[in-house]
C-alpha cells in the first residue's frame, strides 16, 4: 500500500496566457505525480465554479493564488496519509472539504488538479498505464461497458474556430471533421493532419487569413457558417478523401454565445431566428454537407427546443450536449427524460473530480448516449484526458485541431496507447 506524504499547488500557465492550477502529489515512496487543469471559454452557466482571485492587479483579476493556496493549506493537510488507489474516496474526502454544491468554496481548480494527481498516483501505485488503470476504476465504478479497452476512440477535430474561440466573424464556434470511425486512429491522425495542410492552402487561395484560433484551428475571414463547412469540405477533397466515407462533419454551434433576448443572429441569415428556424436551417446544413454531429444546437435552457431537434435530427445525428448538460447527473438525468439530446460531451472540470465524471458517464450509458471525452479551449500539455477517454471506453474523443503543443500532446498519446494496445492483441 502507498500513502500520501506531501502535496503542493501553484500557479501556471494555460495555452490562452491565463493562470491555471498545477499540483504535485508525492508518495512515502518518493514518487510523485503532476496534474493541471484546463480552463473554458465558452463555459455552460451551471459549470462547477473555477476559483479566480478577482484581484485586477494581476492577470486582469484571473489569477488563481486562492485555489493553489486552497490545495496547499486546506486540501493537502487533510489528504495525507490517504492510499491513492482508493479514488472513490479521495474525491468524497475533497467533495466533503469543500462542502458547497458546485465546488464554490475551495475552487473546482483546485480539487480537480489534486483528483487527476491522485489518479495518476494510484495507477503507479496499482504498476499500470493511467489508462488501465481508469479502466478499472471505471468498471468499479461500473462506468465501462464490459470488456478491457482495445481500441482508441475516434477523433473529432476542429479544424476552423469561430465563436469564443475565434477571430469573431463566425457565429458557430468549432467546424469539424471526423474520420470513420472504422479506420485505425494512427490513419485518422495521419489523414486528419493531412487534411488541416489542405484546409490552409484553400484558405490561403481566397484570401481568407489563415491564423489558428483558441484550439489550433484556423479563424479565417470568411462571409458566412456555411462557407466554413464548404471549405471543409474542399479541404477533404483536395487531400484525396470523400465526405461521407473518409471523413464527416460536425458543429459545435454553442448557440448560448449568439443568442440574445429570445432569439439568434446569425451572419447566414438576415433576419434573427427563432428555435424553431434555427432548427430548420440545421436541417438544411445536415442535408447539405452531411453533418452526422451538432453539438449544443441551441442555448443551454431551451429545453423543448433542444427536444425538437433530437426528435428531427437525433435519429442520423450526435446531438451532443455540453452547456445543456455540463457533465452533471441532475442535467443529464433532466436530459434524458426529455430526450434533449443523445450524446455527452464529458467534461472533467465541469464537475470537479475523476469519480464523479466516470458517474455522470455511467449515468449517459445507461441512457444508451454516446460519449466524448473533451478538452477545453484553454489547455496545458497535460495529456491525462487521453488516458481517460481510453479508460472509458469513450466512443469519440474532442481534442482541438491536429496542431499546437497542447493539443497534440493528447493526440500524441493517443498514438502511443494505440501502439501498446496492438502490442497486446
Ligand atoms: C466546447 C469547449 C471545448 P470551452 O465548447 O466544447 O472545445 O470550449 O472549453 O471554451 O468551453
Ligand atoms: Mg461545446
Amino acid at each position: 500500500m502507498s500513502k500520501i506524504t506531501r502535496v503542493w499547488s501553484r500557479e501556471i500557465l494555460d495555452s490562452r496566457a491565463m493562470p491555471t492550477v498545477e499540483t504535485v502529489l508525492q508518495l512515502d515512496n518518493g514518487v510523485t505525480t503532476v496534474a493541471s487543469v484546463p480552463s473554458g471559454a465558452s463555459t455552460g452557466k451551471n459549470e462547477a465554479l473555477e476559483l479566480r482571485d478577482g484581484d485586477q492587479a494581476r492577470y486582469l483579476g484571473k489569477g488563481v493564488l486562492k485555489a493553489v493556496d486552497n490545495v496547499n493549506n486546506k486540501i493537502g493537510p487533510a489528504i495525507v496519509g490517504i492510499d491513492p488507489s482508493n479514488q472513490a474516496d479521495m474525491d468524497k474526502k475533497l467533495i466533503e472539504l469543500d462542502g458547497s454544491n458546485n465546488k464554490s468554496n475551495l475552487g473546482a481548480n483546485a480539487i480537480l488538479s489534486v483528483s487527476i494527481a491522485n489518479c495518476k498516483a494510484g495507477a503507479i501505485a496499482n504498476n499500470l498505464p493511467v489508462y488501465k488503470w481508469v479502466y478499472q476504476l471505471s468498471t468499479a465504478q461500473g462506468a465501462a461497458t464490459e470488456g478491457i479497452p482495445t481500441r482508441v476512440p475516434t477523433p473529432i477535430y476542429n479544424m476552423i474556430n469561430g465563436g469564443a474561440h475565434g477571430a469573431g466573424n463566425l457565429d458557430f464556434q468549432e467546424f469539424q471533421i471526423i474520420p470513420a470511425s472504422s479506420k485505425p486512429y494512427s490513419l485518422a491522425l495521419k489523414t486528419g493532419a493531412e487534411v488541416y495542410q489542405h484546409l490552409k492552402n484553400s484558405l490561403i487561395k481566397i484570401g481568407a487569413i489563415h491564423s489558428v484560433g483558441d484550439e489550433g484551428g484556423y479563424a479565417p475571414n470568411l462571409f458566412n457558417n456555411a462557407d466554413a463547412l464548404g471549405i471543409n469540405v474542399e479541404a477533404i477533397n483536395s487531400a484525396g478523401f470523400q465526405i461521407g466515407q473518409d471523413f464527416f462533419l460536425g458543429l459545435d454551434v454553442a448557440a448560448s454565445h449568439f443568442y440574445k433576448d429570445g432569439s439568434y443572429s446569425i451572419k447566414d441569415r438576415s433576419n434573427s431566428l427563432n428555435s424553431g428556424s434555427l432548427t430548420s436551417f440545421f436541417e438544411d446544413l445536415s442535408k447539405e454537407y452531411r453533418l452526422i454531429l451538432l453539438e449544443d444546437p441551441l442555448q443551454e435552457e431551451d429545453w423543448s427546443g433542444w427536444t425538437e431537434v433530437t426528435s428531427k435530427l437525433g435519429d442520423h445525428m450526435m446531438i451532443v450536449g455540453d452547456d445543456l448538460i455540463v457533465t452533471n447527473p441532475e442535467r443529464v438525468k433532466k436530459a434524458a427524460q426529455s430526450k434533449a439530446c443523445n450524446t455527452a460531451l464529458i467534461k472533467p472540470n465541469q464537475i470537479g473530480t475523476v469519480s464523479e465524471t466516470l458517474e455522470v458517464i455511467k449515468l449517459a450509458r445507461q441512457f444508451g448516449w454516446k460519449i466524448i471525452v473533451s478538452h477545453r479551449s484553454g489547455e496545458t500539455n497535460d495529456f491525462f484526458i487521453a488516458d481517460f477517454a481510453v479508460g472509458v471506453k469513450s466512443d469519440f474523443v474532442k481534442f482541438g485541431a491536429p496542431a499546437r503543443g497542447e493539443r497534440v500532446a493528447k493526440y500524441n498519446r493517443l498514438l502511443s496507447i494505440e501502439t501498446e494496445l496492438s502490442a497486446n492483441k
